[in-house]
């Protein structure tokens, strides 16, 4: 079998863990989480999340841009704000996707980095990806929705999903202890390059619990 992948994250682990479910019969359900315990797993981060405002951010499973989750602003009122806030190092590339809908021109969920604002989403929107290079050090991220004195539209709030800081450079894949099948290549993939990947499953084996990480880790958050 081959499939087309895109690396590296928490996102190729999943995406190849379903791959493999299907391709020997098991139903992908349970390859896919059904809870969401907090706003990290919402946005597939392996970061620290905190939120703030008049009410925090909760994550849910209605409005996403994965399909599963996502983090959701506080359900505020007029003259309130509601924020989430997460502390990354980089350098590297910092990825999100986000949304709105809300009063166009009134209400604003709006992105800062270290304190400066970096863009702003008002009205309905569709789900848009920021993109942002990152220095060396730490960096601190905010998401805030603000409402005004007066008015309402739409769902009256914001979203966040697929939080991603990616090192420059590139990643290993390996295969797992106690796989049941091989993964190919084992080498060497610059991050954003799409590869071929081969599964040879072993032998007289049906159930396939085959997969894989990218290392080093500890560069993808
Ligand atoms: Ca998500």
């Amino acid at each position: 079998m081959e499939y087309m992948k895109r690396l590296p994250g928490r996102l190729l682990l999943i995406i190849g863990m379903v791959l493999l479910a299907v391709g020997s019969g098991v139903s992908s359900a349970s390859a896919v989480a059904v809870a969401v315990p907090t706003l990290a797993d919402a946005l597939e981060a392996s970061l620290a999340v905190t939120s703030g405002g008049t009410l925090p951010w909760f994550p849910q499973m209605v409005t996403t841009h994965d399909g599963i989750d996502a983090a959701q602003a506080g359900g505020i009122t007029h003259g309130e704000s509601s924020f989430m806030e997460s502390t990354v190092t980089g350098p590297g590339t910092l990825s999100f996707w986000w949304k709105s809908s809300c009063e166009n021109g009134y209400y604003f969920l709006r992105f800062s980095l270290d304190g400066v604002e970096q863009g702003a989403l008002t009205g309905e929107t569709e789900w848009r990806n920021m993109i942002l290079p990152l220095g060396a050090g730490a960096h601190t991220l905010r998401w805030k929705y603000v409402k005004d004195g007066s008015g309402s539209a739409g769902s009256d709030t914001g979203w966040v999903d697929g939080l991603a800081v990616v090192s420059t450079g590139t990643f290993t894949i390996t295969t797992m202890a106690g796989v049941e099948g091989k993964i190919t290549p084992t080498a060497m993939v610059d991050y954003g390059v799409t590869v071929p990947v081969t599964v040879t499953p072993v032998p007289g084996i049906t159930s396939q619990r085959s997969c894989w990480t990218v290392s080093p880790t500890g560069r993808v958050q």
